[in-house]
Formats: C-alpha cells, structure tokens, sequence
C-alpha cells in the first residue's frame, strides 16, 4: 500500500542509506564510540582529522542512480553527535574540521540534480551533548557515574537542542522528501540508572508536528515511538506483506553490506550481489521496500565492495527495473525457490534457483498468456501438463539467473 502523500515511496521500491560521520576515521562500526567506551574528549579528537579531500556526493548520486535507487538518506548525525552540516546550535560539526564546510549541502544539490528524493537520517541520541542523560548505550556504562552525570544532565535543554536542529535542517536546505528518527528505546525502564527513551523524551508528538510543517509532503519513519508514515524493520526481511494492529503498512527494510552500517575496514563478510538482488525482490514481492546502506570512507569514496555491489545491481535492474518499480505482492503464491511480483495485470517470476526441467505455476492454468524472459526478451515457451498447472520448459543448465515475465491476461509482450 502505497503513502497518500507521497506515492513516490513505494514507486520507487529501492533506496540507498548512507552512514558517514567521525566513525568513519576509526572505519570499524559507528558505534565504535561506545563499543570501545571512548570518552568524548578522547573521540572528539577524530575530528581534527576529518578532511573528506575526495568527498563528491555527484558520484554518489550517479551510483545510486545506476544501482537503479530512487531515493537517498544520509546521517545528517549520528548517535557520536558529530553534525555534517553547519549548525548553529554546536561547534561539533563538519564545518570545524580540516575539511571545514558544510557537507550536506551539496549532498542535496546532487540529489536533486540526479532527479533523485533527498532524505535525511537523524539520531534522537547524542552521546556528545552535556544534556543528554547517560544511557545504557553510552560509552560510560558505569552506574555510579552515569547516576552522578545524569543528576545534573536536563533532558528538556536536548530536547530543545534536538529540535533546533531538526528545525534547521528541514528550514535551511530546501525540500526534503524523507526523514528517518533513529531511534527509540522506551521498553527499556528496567535499569534505575539508564532509563527509557520514548516519545516524551524527544517530544516526539511536537517533534512530527514541527516535521510536516516546516515540509509538509515529507515521509517520516516510525522510530520516534509513535506512528510515522511506515515501518522499518532493520537488517532482516519479513515474512510476508507487514500489518500493524490488523492493518497492512507501508515498509521498508534496511540492509548493510557486510553488517555494519559506518564504514569498516577490515571487515570483508560482504553480501553477494545475488543475495542483495534476492533481498530486494523478496521485500518488492510482500510490498516492501529496499534501504542499502554504503558506508563511504573517510576521505569521501564508496570502497570497492560497495561499487562492486552497486554495479551488479544495476545491471540487474537495467533488465529487470519494471518487475520492482512500482510492483508489489501478487495474488497468486508462487514456486518453491521463487517469488512473484505483480504490477497491474503483469506477474513477473523471479526464480532464484533455475530449475533443471519445468516450473509449475499451480493455479495459473489458462490465464498465463505470454511468457518472456526479461534478461533478453526471448520468448519462454509454455506446455499445459495438467488441469491446475501451467509448465515452463525452461531447459536444463545454462539459464541466466533473473525474471521471467508472465504476461497476465495482456497477450502482447510486456513493454
Ligand atoms: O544504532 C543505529 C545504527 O547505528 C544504525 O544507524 C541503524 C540503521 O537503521 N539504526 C540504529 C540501530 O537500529
């Protein structure tokens, strides 16, 4: 199901995350800051290092688009604090660096002139600000400090400071299509020190409010511990079109490369190409959306794992882009090792392992009346071997892996 207010998100169906920030320098996680418990002097420092002499957000905005991504969403900031624009409510942010200007305007500016939706990320954390209570994610964990910070630590003066900057971003950059909060954690009461943090925290209801005013076709994510305007399951995919309460909702599911969201070095447990394709067709195929995330280093570049993986993509969706955009769930189940997407009249099989004979279509007797494969629009000839199923003789060994196209009831050729 698509957004009123903005169809574009589920037309679009395939989206880049980008996380880039000071982890960028230490490239092993962006949580590096409280996985290695660094205090904030000591991180801080990282930033008297930061000069991205390489950062072209242009080439960024062209690989997104080549991988056939339609929308892109940087960390304006992280939980590390670190802002990459120029904000007037911190001395912490990219413009008091090497590098010394403000990093998202031209990230927009590219966007834009790519044709591309521009979103941005944004942490209701802030392991940096004075004010921010100490937390069961910080780097200090130990409850006798936390206790002693957190006695003199307001959380009302974040709060103001969280929305200052949210009112800075979505006043002084233009139009901005998409807004992910990140992230919410109000379940975790538990602990007497940490505490939870939830919508009244962040004054999230003000919070979305002060959002949609200031751009008022923007889509917002459903992180701030009230409902925004989809869901965003992180790092896995459903098992089926999402519900929430009974009722089905717009998705979107956020994938790394290699499992680490910030740019990390040494760690070379990438996704096959095959796999990412495999995961952005199964989110298409239960009305999800794909968010793949590219951590640049930090000099500014997409590494080599992430151009790879973006070029293979591409290439897959310069044949195969009509069985994504705008597709969603069919109304038929399909094969075993398949999936089906469905746009309009038109289902498209995706067959994520060849088979050595036949496919059978159970319930597709009749009513297939084309079958095309979409890597070369080559015909796929079609046998009726019994009443409920429809079999493609799609020959043994040899066959590319990718869609066939089943042309619904429409007899001419997909187009
Ligand atoms: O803690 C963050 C994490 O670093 C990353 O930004 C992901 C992206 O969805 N969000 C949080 C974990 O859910």
């Amino acid at each position: 199901m698509s957004i009123p207010h903005a169809p574009w998100f589920t037309e679009s169906r395939f989206g880049m995350f980008i996380h880039w920030g000071l982890y960028s320098l230490p490239a092993r996680h962006e949580w590096v800051m409280t996985n290695e418990r660094r205090q904030t002097s000591d991180y801080e420092r990282y930033a008297d290092f930061f000069d991205p002499d390489l950062y072209d957000p242009v080439t960024w905005a062209r690989a997104a688009k080549a991988a056939g991504m339609k929308y892109v969403v940087l960390t304006t900031k992280h939980h590390d604090g670190f802002c990459l624009w120029d904000s007037k409510l911190t001395d912490y942010t990219a413009v008091n660096t090497p590098y010394g200007r403000d990093l998202v305007r031209p990230y927009v500016d590219a966007l834009r002139a790519e044709g591309l939706k521009v979103g941005f990320y944004h942490s209701l954390l802030d392991w940096h600000h004075p004010d921010f209570p100490i937390d069961g994610h910080h780097p200090r964990r130990d409850d006798a400090d936390a206790a002693e910070q957190n006695a003199t630590r307001d959380m009302a003066v974040y709060r103001e400071y969280l929305h200052g900057q949210v009112r800075e971003l979505l006043t002084d950059y233009g139009k901005i299509d998409y807004l992910f909060y990140d992230f919410s954690y109000a379940n975790d009461v538990q602990h007497p020190v940490w505490g939870a943090k939830g919508r009244d925290d962040w004054g999230s209801e003000e919070l979305i409010s002060l959002t949609r005013r200031l751009q008022p076709g923007i889509i917002v994510n459903d992180r701030l511990d009230i409902p925004g305007d989809f869901v965003t399951p992180e790092q896995y995919q459903p098992s089926g079109p999402m519900e929430v309460d009974g009722r089905p909702v717009t998705w979107e599911a956020c994938q790394t490369l290699n499992g680490s969201w910030g740019y990390f070095r040494d760690n070379h447990t990438i996704k096959s190409t095959d796999l990412l394709i495999r995961m952005l067709i199964d989110g298409v195929s239960k009305d999800g959306n794909l968010l793949l995330n590219v951590g640049p280093t930090a000099r500014g570049t997409l590494d080599g794992a992430a151009t790879s993986a973006l070029e293979g993509i591409g290439e897959w969706m310069r044949l195969h882009d009509r069985s994504i955009y705008g597709a969603g769930a069919a109304e038929f189940v399909p094969p075993a090792d398949a999936r089906y997407t469905q746009r309009g009249s038109r289902l498209y099989l995706h067959l994520f392992a060849w088979p050595f004979e036949h496919v059978h279509l159970p319930g597709l007797a009749g009513k297939v009346a084309y079958a095309q494969l979409l890597n070369d629009a080559s015909e796929v000839p079609m046998a009726e071997i019994a009443p409920d199923t429809v079999a493609l003789t799609t020959g043994a060994g040899g066959q590319p892996a990718g869609t066939l196209t089943l042309t619904l009831p429409v007899l001419r050729p997909d187009v």
